[in-house]
C-alpha cells in the first residue's frame, strides 16, 4: 500500500503504513495488463500485456474488507459477469505475507488452490517487488496473476466484457457525460477514496491537518452536489458512485475513527447519507458489503494506529436502511436497465454481518 509498508511486507503483519513526519502517499505502481476483447488492438502500458477477454479462463481475488476490491464485486454483480469470471475472497486479516483465504475448506481458494494470493504473484513473476493487493485477476489454468490495477479492471469489465454482460446490464461509463465523470473520479479519488488514508497514515500533526481540511473540502463538495442530483452523474447509476460507495459504507464504521476523519459522521451530512443508503439498497452494492470483515481488517491489520488490535463494537448499523426519500430527485438507478438478481448462494454475505433487506 504505501511504499514503505510494501517493503515491510516480508516479515511483518501490515506493519508500517505510516510515514514518520511526512504526508502519505500511495504506491501507484501496478501490473499494468489488461483482459480486452481485441488485444491485438488494444493499448497497453509499455511492457505490459494484452489479454484476452474468455469466460472461465480468470478468476477475480477480491477481498470483501478491501474498499478497492469492492468496487469490483459490485461492478461484476452489476453488470451480470458471476457465470464467466469468478471470484475467490481471502479473508479480512493478513498473515505476515500478505491476503491468505482462511475462510475457505483447508485455508486454500477452492480453484486456484492456494493458501496466499502471494502464491499468484510469485508464480508471474519470482521476485515480486511490491504490495501483494486486491483486486487481482489471475489466470486460472497458469496461476499466474494478470493484473492488479484497480482502477482498470472495473473499466475493463464495462467497456470489454460487453459479449458477456447481462441482459439489462447498466451502462456504467455513459458516453455523454465521460469527461466530466473523469474529472468528477479523479477528485473522488484522490481527495475522498485515498484523503481518507492520508488523514489516517498521515506522519505528523501537520501532515494530518493538512489531510483532514482536504478531505472535509471534498466531503462538502459532494454534499452539496448530491443536494440536487440523485448521483453523481445525474439521473442514472455510473461506476463514479461505485467509486465513492465503497469509502461512504467504510466512513462511520472506520474512517471516522480509526483514521481520525472526525469533523462529522455520515450520518451527520444528510445528503451523502441518503445517498448511501440509497446505494445500499440498490441490488449490487449493499449485498457486496461485509461490515465485520471490514472493520476486522482495519483495526487488526494496521497494528501501527491500532496497537491494541482491539476491533470497536459499534457503530449501530439498523440505520442503513431506513427510508431515505432520494426518489424525490427523481431518476432510477439503471435507466433503461434492469438490476441484478439475487446473490450467487456461494457468495452471499452472513447474514449477521450486514443489515439487508429481507
Ligand atoms: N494497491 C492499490 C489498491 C489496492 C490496495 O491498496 N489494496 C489493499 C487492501 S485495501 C491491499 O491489498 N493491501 C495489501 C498490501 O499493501 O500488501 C492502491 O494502493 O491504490
Amino acid at each position: 500500500m504505501s511504499q514503505r509498508s510494501t517493503q515491510h511486507h516480508e516479515h511483518s503483519t501490515a506493519g508500517a503504513y505510516v510515514h514518520r513526519g511526512e504526508e502519505f502517499t500511495r504506491d501507484t505502481t501496478y501490473i499494468e495488463d489488461r483482459i480486452v476483447r481485441d488485444p491485438a488492438s488494444a493499448s497497453v502500458a509499455e511492457g505490459a500485456r494484452a489479454w484476452p477477454v474468455e469466460p472461465g479462463r480468470y478468476r477475480l481475488v477480491a477481498a470483501r474488507a478491501c474498499p478497492w476490491a469492492n468496487r469490483t464485486l459490485i461492478v461484476r454483480r452489476l453488470l451480470g459477469l458471476e457465470d464467466v469470471l469468478s471470484v475467490g475472497l481471502p479473508g479480512p486479516v493478513h498473515d505476515a505475507r500478505s491476503w491468505t483465504f482462511d475462510l475457505d475448506p483447508d485455508g486454500r481458494d477452492p480453484v486456484l488452490g492456494i493458501e496466499r494470493l502471494q502464491e499468484a504473484y510469485v508464480a508471474r513473476f519470482p521476485d515480486y517487488p511490491r504490495g501483494i493487493t486486491v483486486p487481482a485477476i489471475v489466470e486460472i489454468g497458469t496461476g499466474q496473476v494478470v493484473t492488479n490495477d484497480f482502477a482498470q479492471i472495473t473499466e475493463d469489465l464495462a467497456k470489454e466484457w460487453t459479449a458477456f454482460h447481462r441482459e439489462g446490464a447498466p451502462d456504467l461509463w455513459p458516453a455523454g457525460v465521460e469527461d466530466e465523470m473523469r474529472e468528477v473520479m479523479h477528485r473522488v479519488y484522490t481527495e475522498v477514496n485515498n484523503g481518507v488514508y492520508r488523514c489516517g497514515f498521515a506522519g505528523s500533526q501537520q501532515a494530518y491537518e493538512k489531510a483532514y481540511e482536504r478531505l472535509w473540502s471534498a466531503m462538502d463538495w459532494l454534499e452539496e452536489r448530491l443536494g440536487t442530483r440523485r448521483y453523481l452523474m445525474g439521473e442514472h447509476i455510473t461506476e463514479a458512485d461505485v467509486r465513492l460507495f465503497t469509502t461512504l459504507v467504510r466512513f462511520d464504521p472506520v474512517y471516522h475513527s480509526h483514521f481520525k476523519c472526525s469533523r462529522q459522521k455520515l450520518t451527520e451530512m444528510p445528503h451523502l447519507w441518503g445517498y448511501a443508503r440509497d446505494l445500499f439498497r440498490t441490488p449490487g452494492f449493499g449485498d457486496t458489503v461485509d461490515f465485520v470483515q471490514i472493520k476486522e481488517h482495519y483495526y487488526v491489520v494496521h497494528e501501527d494506529i491500532n496497537p491494541s488490535q482491539i476491533v470497536p463494537v459499534g457503530p449501530d448499523l439498523g440505520n442503513w436502511l431506513a427510508e431515505h426519500g432520494r426518489e424525490a430527485l427523481g431518476g432510477s438507478p439503471f435507466g433503461d436497465g434492469t438490476g441484478p438478481g439475487p446473490v450467487r448462494p456461494g457468495e452471499r454475505v452472513e447474514r449477521a454481518h450486514t443489515p439487508l433487506p429481507a
